[in-house]
């Protein structure tokens, strides 16, 4: 079911200072720079390596508000991973499948995630206490 690890999400204080460490010291690059309002966060994609099933990224998360879930979890445990984020193929038939197990799905219908991804969240403590993304990447261009 679950192809790679698309991203690693990282919750930060200060998303330009923290590009620019993983810049300088990794050699990444941005990939996308965006605003979810809907997850009440501002946070940028940095390209880590491809592989067959896609690529994948560090994705760099500062709060839009101190009332979202990762101002919440900034909060509570300060800078640090966040979640871990899979690529699945199809993410509505990866949801159908693990909620058939009996783990809570935060997201029933998939949202929409960065770079025109459609994503869906497992409850933290359903899975050992880690914070799960299924990430369904839009398709490739031809
Ligand atoms: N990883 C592991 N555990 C976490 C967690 C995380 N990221 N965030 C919260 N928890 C734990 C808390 O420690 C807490 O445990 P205790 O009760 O033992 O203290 C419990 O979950 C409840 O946490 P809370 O602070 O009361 O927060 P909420 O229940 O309001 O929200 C969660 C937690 C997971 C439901 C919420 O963060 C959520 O819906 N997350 C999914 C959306 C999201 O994170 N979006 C931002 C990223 C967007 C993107 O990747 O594109
Ligand atoms: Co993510």
């Amino acid at each position: 079911m679950l192809t790679r690890i698309d991203h690693v999400g990282i919750a930060c204080h200060d998303l330009e200072e923290k590009i620019a460490f993983y810049e300088g010291t990794f050699g990444l690059i941005v990939a996308s720079r965006e605003v979810n309002e809907q997850q009440g966060v501002k946070e940028a994609m940095l390209h880590v390596a491809d592989g067959p099933a896609g690529a994948s990224y560090v994705q760099l998360l500062e709060p839009l508000h101190p009332d979202t879930p990762v101002g919440k979890f900034l909060a509570k445990r300060g800078e640090g991973v966040h979640h871990i984020g899979y690529g699945v193929e199809d993410v509505v038939a990866a949801l159908e499948s693990i909620g058939g197990k009996g783990v809570r799905l935060l997201d029933e219908r998939p949202r929409h995630g960065s770079m025109g991804a459609s994503i869906a969240f497992l409850h933290p403590k359903d899975v050992g206490g880690v914070l799960t993304e299924l990430v369904q990447a839009r398709p490739r261009a031809h």
